[in-house]
């Protein structure tokens, strides 16, 4: 029988009459006397379901989240979702559910003890649906410019952002590797043979502040590029980030009415971005009454208040050397702030890329990883890049669960993927 089945899409847009096979789980369920309803919800949407007579008490047996199988004809019903209804003729039980475990409203802790089952949720649904397009426009971007897709090893030697966030792993042969905190490394080795590369993987840090937009495990959408400075490097960042926020637009607009997105903030986010120096975010919050002053680095409330500014995506350019990681190049008229530039989300949301240019001259890396306190014998290849073929080069990672955060305006980074990792969390 499920062979013919028909999605719920389908189906709805099928003419009255119609004989068909609906397969799904049972999303609402309500018994009256003479008759059954029920929703029954498969990966394209719902479909309503009237049982009557003997069929109705076969109907009974299903409990919500039961997998079912429904034969009917279709009718016109403008008081159903999409305005058709299923008249069942035969019903099947597939898998029971006896009790499913959430029923009402709960915690999101509850909901995130029972994720494994809330991934049903019509919520989770759309934004998985919007994730999906992302990770797709992101490959979809980059393949159209020339890069090369690239995989870099999630096992490593040595910090890139920082070793407070290290997550260490004991090894095979006992020695202490850690879980990669970003890709960076590995594709500056690689653009001295592809010249433009990215990775999408999974990158790790031991975040010990509990945040709403910070996990263990994220994925970190990276790209690199050969003979390319900060200017450059910017405007791939806000070419890219249109392109997937209107591949969304395009691909997803039921879901974000479902999520209750609005949608004009979306619609503005056309390159070219809004650019403003570290100064001058500097300035900006102190106006806002922000106790700060320059050389500190911003956290999510100084960023929240400063997008506030900005009705699209903002760059901050040139950060103090202090608060960026120690391969960013210093600006040469300028040498107390860096060439990167953070981009920054609107409507609160804040950073979702970090980048900039790298250091490319040996003396200057070196230099520099002493004077940041590290040892340059812990990068002795990532030094060797700058001792055959060294050129100027620049590139960002952008992390692709904020970006998700972001677009389907979800107020908690968790609800951005499937099986979120925090601090506390790492089941299911
Ligand atoms: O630390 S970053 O700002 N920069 C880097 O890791 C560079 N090595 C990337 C590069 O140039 N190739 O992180 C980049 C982005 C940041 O803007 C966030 O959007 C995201 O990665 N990110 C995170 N997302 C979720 N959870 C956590 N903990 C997290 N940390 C960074």
């Amino acid at each position: 029988m499920e062979e013919c089945c028909k999605s719920t899409k389908e189906i709805l847009a099928m003419d009255e009459g119609s004989n068909v096979s609906v397969r799904g789980w049972v999303y609402r369920f309500r018994d009256f006397r003479d008759k059954v309803f029920m929703l029954v919800r498969d990966s394209t949407g719902v479909i309503q379901v009237v049982f009557r007579d003997d069929v109705a008490g076969e109907a009974r047996k299903a409990d919500i989240e039961a997998s079912v199988v429904v034969s009917g004809s279709l009718r016109r019903d403008p008081r159903a979702p999409g305005g058709k209804e299923l008249e069942a003729k035969s019903f099947r039980l597939v898998g029971e559910a006896k009790n499913f475990p959430i029923t009402k409203d709960y915690s999101r802790e509850y909901l995130l003890d029972v994720r494994h089952l809330w991934i049903r949720s019509r919520r989770m649904t759309a934004v998985l649906k919007i994730r999906h397009t992302v990770f797709g426009a992101l490959h979809e971007y980059f393949r159209k410019h020339g890069y090369y897709e690239v995989q870099c090893p999630m096992f490593v030697k040595a910090a890139v952002e920082g070793g407070a966030t290290l997550f260490p792993v004991k090894y095979v042969d006992e020695s202490t590797v850690y879980l990669t905190q970003s890709s960076q490394f590995y594709l500056e080795a690689l653009i001295y043979s592809l010249e433009k590369v990215y990775t999408i993987a999974p990158s790790f840090r031991a975040e010990k502040s509990r945040t709403r937009r910070h996990l263990t495990e994220f994925w970190h959408c990276e790209a690199e590029v050969a003979w390319a400075g900060l200017e450059e490097i910017i405007r791939v960042e806000e070419e890219l980030v249109g392109y997937v926020v209107q591949k969304v637009l395009e691909n997803n607009q039921e879901e974000l009415k479902l999520l209750g997105r609005r949608i004009e903030p979306l619609e503005r986010c056309k390159p070219p971005f809004y650019r403003i120096s570290y100064d001058e975010a500097i300035e900006i919050l102190e106006r806002k009454g922000v106790n700060i002053k320059w050389g500190d680095d911003f956290g999510a409330d100084e960023e929240s208040k400063l997008v506030e500014e900005f009705d699209k995506p903002v760059f901050v350019c040139r950060y103090p050397e202090k608060v960026k990681a120690f391969y960013h190049k210093n600006d040469p008229l300028r040498s107390e702030v860096t060439l990167s530039a953070d981009l920054l989300a609107p409507e609160g949301y804040g950073e979702i890329i970090g980048g900039g240019e790298r250091i490319d001259k040996l003396e200057e890396l070196v230099d520099k990883i002493k004077r940041f306190g590290l040892n340059p014998e812990d990068y002795e290849w990532y030094l060797d890049l700058r001792r055959y073929g060294s050129v100027r080069h620049a590139g960002f990672g952008l992390g692709v669960d904020r970006t998700v955060m972001w677009i389907a305006g979800l107020d908690h980074i968790v609800d951005a993927i499937p099986f979120p990792r925090t601090i506390r969390r790492a089941y299911p």
